[in-house]
């Protein structure tokens, strides 16, 4: 493996337009976690694709606020892990470090990261779900509750999270620049993603197909896998930590 950081230092430590994708792998070691593994928790016999989408939602709110409170209370007690701290530091040593994230916890910003796109929303933020200000009427989780369900704080209609569900469009803008940036990236390096969830699982292709070099992090083989240049089969926490000293090193340790 340290032949493998070794050699991914030195392609990283040339970026000059370096995109990072990162999936629910990149939390796991800050205690959230991730969608497909055999979580302990309450949940192991729901599937979170059956939980989150619009007709879960219209068909049982009260359960679907619980599965999101159970989660809002996870992601408040985690903490940015060393890997988060990592994607940080990168950007001291590289002229362009862009953040893609699939993850609804804030960790990324909460880390420092400059420079992030969340594309699937925000697990701490509700949205009125009457959009009764004109469009995605956002505001903090601390909303008014009626009948055991949160409200609008503006028109008293029903609150949701504000992520985006399976069977709804991301947010297009953000989309748009994530594409942008993608195709324009010289590297990516992809963390902790099983890569099937779409449109943002096109996004390695995307790149490789403009060019650019794959660099994947994770302890499993994923959909991305076969693109890469290289695999570093390891936890984010540990990995990329490691390939910030890498790069350090080779820079006589600045
Ligand atoms: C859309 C927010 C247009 C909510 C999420 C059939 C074929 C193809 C596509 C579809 C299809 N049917 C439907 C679709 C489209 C669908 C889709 O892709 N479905 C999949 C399941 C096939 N996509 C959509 O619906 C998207 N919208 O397409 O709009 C449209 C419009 C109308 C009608 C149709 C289409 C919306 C998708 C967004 C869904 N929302 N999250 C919430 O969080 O509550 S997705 C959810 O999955 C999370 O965001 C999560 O991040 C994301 C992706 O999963 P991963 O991040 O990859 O997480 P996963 O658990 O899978 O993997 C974790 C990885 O980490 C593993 O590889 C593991 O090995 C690794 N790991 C573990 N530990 C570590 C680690 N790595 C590093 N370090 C570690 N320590």
């Amino acid at each position: 493996m340290q032949y493998r950081i070794m050699e991914a230092a030195a392609i990283i430590g040339r970026s000059q337009r370096l995109v990072v994708l990162t999936g629910a792998g990149m939390s796991k070691e800050s205690g959230v976690p991730t969608f497909r593994d055999e979580d302990d928790g309450l949940w192991t016999k729901y599937d979170p694709a059956e939980l989150a989408t619009p007709e879960a939602f219209q068909r049982d709110p009260r359960l679907v606020w619980e599965w999101y409170t159970y989660r809002r209370e996870i992601v408040r007690q985690a903490a940015p892990n060393p890997g988060h701290y990592a994607l940080v530091e990168l950007e001291d040593l590289l002229p362009q470090v862009v953040v893609i994230t699939q993850n609804v916890d804030d960790l990324h910003q909460r880390a420092g990261s400059s420079d992030v796109i969340p594309l699937h929303g925000a697990i701490m933020r509700s949205r009125c779900t009457a959009d009764c200000r004109g469009g995605p009427t956002a505001f903090s989780s601390e909303a008014p509750v009626k009948d055991g369900l949160p409200r609008c704080p503006y028109c008293g209609a029903l609150a949701r999270p504000d992520v985006v569900w399976f069977g709804e469009n991301l947010p297009a803008e953000a989309l748009l620049r994530a594409m942008i940036v993608t195709q324009e990236a010289d590297v990516m390096l992809v963390v902790g993603t099983s890569g099937v969830v779409q449109p943002v699982a096109a996004l390695p292709s995307l790149a490789f197909r403009a060019g650019a070099t794959l660099i994947e992090v994770n302890p499993n083989a994923s959909a991305i896998t076969s693109l890469a240049a290289l695999w570093l089969d390891g936890p984010a926490g540990e990995i990329l930590p490691q390939l910030v000293a890498a790069i350090r090193a080779r820079r006589g340790g600045q």
